[in-house]
């Protein structure tokens, strides 16, 4: 399947960055074995032998020909972030996750999951697939992946080289595939940048709904235009604010969407519960002019009434227009409130203000809030 997405690739040229976004530091990193990228280093020595080489790396669409052979402790990585996260669900994902991880359970569970099996059940309901890169790849090649309805999914799953040196000292002298993360949740359990845990898990139950699916696909083809605007920074924020950390309105109360969301325990509580975060019904322009967090829960977070609104407030429309009217970069602070928004929740802020992920007073802040919701 690769060699023919390759092939269309070469066909049907990638659409480009644009001057703007043209970064010669990304276009000529790195040879072969390393990727363009530089992550290939990943797979080229693996414990049990098993090397994905250059030659099972795609530079033109950036897809990985296979996944790796994964180590048991990589499975077993899997598992203690798929059941622990899964507990979370019931009563805080919304309806139309439950049902799209309800289909893909079977497929999920047990193990990291081969893409195969998912595509099995994905495929045939919305057209969709899950694709394996080896890292996160350029703009416009992501873009152009959704827009034929690939998802594209980190091939390797967090946690192989503990960072503190808490976990470091629980594991000393232990071969790789011997670490483990039992006891140290805070390395594993943390997100930096999306692996395979996070573009599964998160990301795709909510490939199995009609109107979600289509909101993607859409979203990557509005891509091009965004780049070509010079607005990319603009049309990402509306990515980040939906399909990573967005809330849903439902019957009985609020859900969470965003798959950012949902591959963090903590922040499954944080989104719903805690009284720091504004909750705001989205409005795609101001969520456009909107900066963001990276590194930390987000200080507000987007409410949308339905898929179908959703959809509806993206597909079909004409940025083209917005992009002249729309200012280059942000003019809304992250903890901004406005006289135009329809607030559903105005957050204190505190968890903000007393200074985020690492401070004493955010500690406290999450203990709280874990034991108030059973955790
Ligand atoms: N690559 N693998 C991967 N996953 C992403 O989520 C991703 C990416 N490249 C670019 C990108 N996201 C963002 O720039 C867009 O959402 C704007
Ligand atoms: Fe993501």
């Amino acid at each position: 399947m690769a060699d023919d997405i390759a092939r269309n690739a070469r066909a049907r040229a990638i659409p480009g960055m644009g001057d703007a976004y043209f970064d010669p530091l990304l276009q000529d990193a790195g040879e072969g074995l390393e990727g363009p990228g530089g992550a290939m280093h990943r797979y080229a020595r693996r414990p049990d032998g098993y090397t994905l080489g250059a030659d099972d790396f795609d530079r033109d669409t950036w897809l990985l020909a296979r996944q790796p052979r994964y180590t048991e402790a990589e499975h077993h990585r899997w598992r203690l972030l798929f059941e622990s996260q899964r507990n979370m669900l019931p009563g805080r994902a919304c309806s139309d996750f439950m049902k799209g991880f309800a289909a893909l359970e079977g497929a999920m569970q047990g193990g990291i999951p081969e893409f195969a099996a998912l595509n099995a059940v994905l495929e045939p309901a919305t057209g969709w697939q899950v694709v394996a890169v080896p890292e996160l790849i350029p703009d416009n090649v992501f873009f152009w992946h959704l827009e034929n309805r690939r998802f594209p999914a980190g091939a390797f799953i967090r946690g192989g080289k503990p960072k503190t040196s808490k976990v470091r000292k629980a594991n000393e002298g232990r071969a790789p595939e011997h670490i483990a993360y039992d006891a140290v949740e805070d390395d594993l359990f943390y997100l930096q940048e999306p692996d395979i845990f996070h573009d599964v898990f998160g990301h795709v139950p909510m490939l199995m709904d009609p109107f979600f699916a289509d909101y993607i696909a859409a979203y990557g083809k509005g891509g091009r235009r965004a780049i070509e605007h010079n607005r990319l920074k603009n049309f990402g924020a509306i990515y980040w604010y939906t399909v990573e950390f967005g809330l849903i309105q439902e019957a009985d109360g609020l859900r969470i969407y965003g798959a950012g969301i949902l591959s963090s325990p903590d922040e499954t509580l944080f989104s719903l519960y805690s009284d720091s975060p504004h909750r705001i019904m989205l409005n795609v322009d101001r969520v456009m002019r909107t900066d963001y967090v990276i590194s930390d829960f987000q200080d507000t977070y987007f409410v949308i009434e339905s898929l179908e609104a959703l959809h509806r407030a993206t597909a079909g429309r004409d940025f083209g227009p917005i992009y002249k009217r729309l200012p280059a970069g942000f003019t809304y602070a992250t903890t901004a409130l406005l006289d135009t928004d329809t607030v559903v929740h105005a957050g204190t802020q505190e968890y903000k203000f007393n200074g985020g992920k690492g401070k004493p007073r955010a500690h406290e802040h999450m203990t709280a809030l874990r034991q108030a919701h059973g955790r």
